[in-house]
């Protein structure tokens, strides 16, 4: 079946996103101090051939070009991360320079008809904080909303679109536990830690925002993971409903209900991971939305081996480069049941894919971007239809970039970007959304 952007309502918004250290590069530029990600990634072995931030797209440069591609595939809105350390320094004075960048940013998106979406925390703190305890420290959620403060006193009066964090499970969970991003620890309990900080800092950004902006929209955004037992076993099916509490309800029940989920607190206290649960009132200060990031689904199986009893099981669908089995459906299936869990606006706030994509004669011919979008764009039709009340989707990326621990060996733009030259070609999928865009 063919889709087409009238299908869609009409106030619906299309847009593309990216974040800071993912495409800013100019790291040492105009006051600019190191985030966890640059020391993270300058530490030998931790990313794919140990490659950084450093330069990424050098969008810091290149911004105005960027808008005119977002322009010219005809994009509505643009979701992109402020990187704190380049707005603070020592993550609390302001740096004039750094929000210098941030409104020339939004005020040439705004001059090309692009509505900014911002997200002021997607995973770069400063690293002067990290040394003061970072996630860890139970300060860090005043010292975020600090920051939020400036950035709701520089911007608020242009951007009516805020987001206080991208993913905060991965903050969490890949940088504390599993110890794949930064700052790479190995610790389950300090996982559960910085999860309650950043919930904590998202509340009192949102309590900070109320007091200051009169007209604009704030949520959270997550990864939100489609997840399915392996088998049809009590006992994986009893995994499945702990992972999925600990991935998805562990970032969306607190916001909503002010409380963590009854499963996986069992679970928790069976294997002896204390949970704070203090300031759960600030945590559910009441929000506009929530931003949905969905790129596939997980099988789960009973493990007693595992410190949380469970394990991954690897599923029979195709994959895309990062190995993760390409599921439409499953897009469908979380946007209903955040309508149903919650009942607030949702904006699908990234999907997309990586793919083995070739630069040959100028163009890169990913037709399984455009099967994949044309695909997941048809699962949020349907939620849409059956009332989910779903507002927006941002594609992600708008260009290649850093992508985190696999370096740049992971391509999921719409824009090809050639890293040694920095020339930027739009790839088929961004021409075929250009057509679908067109109103
Ligand atoms: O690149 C990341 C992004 O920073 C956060 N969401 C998932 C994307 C793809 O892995």
């Amino acid at each position: 079946m063919q889709i087409r952007r009238k299908d869609f309502p009409e106030n619906f918004i299309f847009g593309t996103a990216t974040s800071a250290y993912q495409i800013e590069g100019a790291v040492n530029e105009d006051g600019r101090e190191p985030s966890i990600w640059d020391t993270f990634s300058h530490t030998p072995g931790k990313t794919k051939n140990s490659e950084n931030g450093d330069i990424a797209c050098d969008h810091y440069h290149k911004y105005k070009e960027d808008i005119q591609l977002m322009k010219e595939i005809g994009f509505d809105a643009y979701r992109f991360s402020i990187s704190w350390p380049r707005v603070m320094k020592q993550g609390k004075i302001k740096n004039e320079k750094g929000l210098d960048f941030y409104n020339r940013l939004v005020d040439a998106l705004l001059e090309n008809g692009i509505t900014p979406f911002v997200t002021l925390y997607h995973w770069d703190l400063p690293q002067s904080l990290h040394e003061k305890g970072g996630w860890l420290n139970p300060d860090m959620a005043l010292y975020f909303q600090d920051y939020a403060a400036l950035m709701f006193e520089t911007l608020g009066d242009r951007i009516k679109f805020w987001i206080t964090l991208n993913e905060p499970w991965c903050s969490a969970f890949l940088g504390y536990f599993l110890g794949i991003h930064a700052p790479g620890h190995n610790n389950l309990e300090e996982a559960f830690t910085v999860a309650h900080t950043l919930l904590r800092a998202h509340g009192y950004a949102v309590k900070v925002f109320r007091e200051l902006i009169k007209d604009g929209k704030i949520g959270l955004t997550n990864v939100v993971t489609k997840i399915e037992p392996a088998n049809e076993t009590d006992e994986d099916f009893q995994a499945a409903i702990i992972v999925d509490e600990l991935i998805n309800g562990w970032f969306h029940d607190p916001v909503i209900f002010g409380r963590y989920p009854d499963t996986a607190k069992g679970l928790l206290k069976q294997i002896g991971v204390n949970i704070n649960e203090d300031e759960m009132d600030i945590i559910s200060e009441p929000i506009d939305f929530f931003g949905v990031n969905y790129y596939t689904r997980q099988l789960i199986a009973y493990d007693p081996q595992n410190q949380l009893m469970y394990k991954n099981v690897e599923g029979p669908l195709p994959k895309t480069e990062m190995g993760w089995e390409i599921y439409p459906e499953g897009l469908y299936d979380v946007l209903k049941k955040l309508h149903q869990r919650y009942s607030i606006p949702l904006y699908v706030t990234e999907n997309g894919m990586a793919g083995p994509d070739k630069l040959e004669n100028g163009m890169v011919n990913d037709i399984y971007r455009i099967e994949y979008l044309e695909n997941h764009f048809l699962s949020a039709l349907k939620a849409i239809n059956e009332g989910v009340e779903l507002k927006g989707y941002f594609i992600w990326s708008l260009l290649d970039n850093f992508e985190w621990a696999e370096g740049y060996s992971k391509r999921f733009g719409l824009i090809y970007v050639d890293y040694e030259t920095q020339k930027r070609y739009l790839k088929r999928s961004a021409i075929w959304l250009k057509d679908f865009l067109k109103r």
